[in-house]
């Protein structure tokens, strides 16, 4: 899991806008921008080159730029959100992929897709159905994938409450290691993978992020925290609380290839 570049984008003055169901009250801007400086200086520390876009008011949720695009070393796909809100973020990523990527694939009408949804682990990918990625918003990624020889399997989230995304209950540690949600644990899907389960108190922390040395590990999650060392994993805590708010976690916050 080495990746050498990440995008990122700062959050705007209307992300307290967003679409949200945590309960956990309204983001406070001055916070949420140095958690999201903090956030980029750990990248920039992990060794990656990181692009920092500016603000786009007219989208709250936009600093959640992992939902629209999924990008690999030698291509990129641009996402179709799944919420009506964010459908027009991909308006701005495009340019900022045809910068960067020769080769590029766009989800279409009728599928929608969020990054989110898209889980990695080694050559395979895992393609979450939600309330935001449809089946057929799946399947046309799927098509792109394996022509670059990617192998696909689709989890199917949709009846499982208070899980937004694939990637908010599953994510690739690396070393054949995944770190999990209780409710996802058992899916014969991940039976070949070492797992690491979260407790269900500490859902949100299923969530990591593992950038080629270290794994990113939001603050406040003790268990989680002891499992990833224990594991023999090297962890950074960042402080995320202004994400939280919003749904969103560390993979949210970034696109790294
Ligand atoms: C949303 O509901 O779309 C945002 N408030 C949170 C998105 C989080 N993104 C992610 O998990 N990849």
């Amino acid at each position: 899991m080495s990746f050498q570049f990440a995008i990122t984008r700062q959050p705007a003055e209307s992300y307290i806008d967003g679409i949200t169901t945590a309960n956990l009250g309204r983001p406070e801007m001055p916070l949420a921008r140095a958690q999201h400086a903090a956030y980029v200086q750990a990248l920039t520390r992990a060794g990656l080159q990181v692009s920092v876009l500016p603000p786009t008011p007219a989208y709250p949720d936009s600093v959640f730029v992992e939902d629209a695009a999924i990008v690999e070393a030698d291509f990129a796909v641009l996402s179709r959100p799944g919420a009506d809100s964010r459908r027009g973020e991909t308006t701005d990523m495009l340019p900022v992929l045809a910068q960067r990527f020769t080769v590029r694939y766009q989800i279409e009408n009728p599928g929608t897709l969020d990054g989110g949804d898209i889980c990695k682990v080694g050559a395979r990918y895992f393609l979450g159905v939600s309330q935001r990625t449809n089946p057929a918003g799946a399947q046309q990624l799927a098509g792109f994938l394996s022509r670059h020889g990617f192998t696909c399997e689709i989890i199917d989230i949709r009846g499982m409450q208070g899980i937004l995304h694939l990637k908010s209950a599953v994510n690739s540690l690396g070393e054949n290691t995944l770190l999990l949600d209780p409710r996802l644990a058992n899916h014969p899907s991940f039976n070949t993978y070492r797992k690491l389960i979260v407790p269900l108190e500490e859902a949100y922390a299923a969530n990591c992020l593992r950038v080629n040395d270290i794994v990113l590990v939001p603050d406040g999650f003790p268990a989680t925290l002891e499992l990833v060392s224990t594991a023999g994993f090297t962890p950074v805590v960042m402080q995320v609380s202004e994400y939280h708010k919003m749904d969103g976690g560390l993979s949210c916050l970034s696109l790294r290839w």
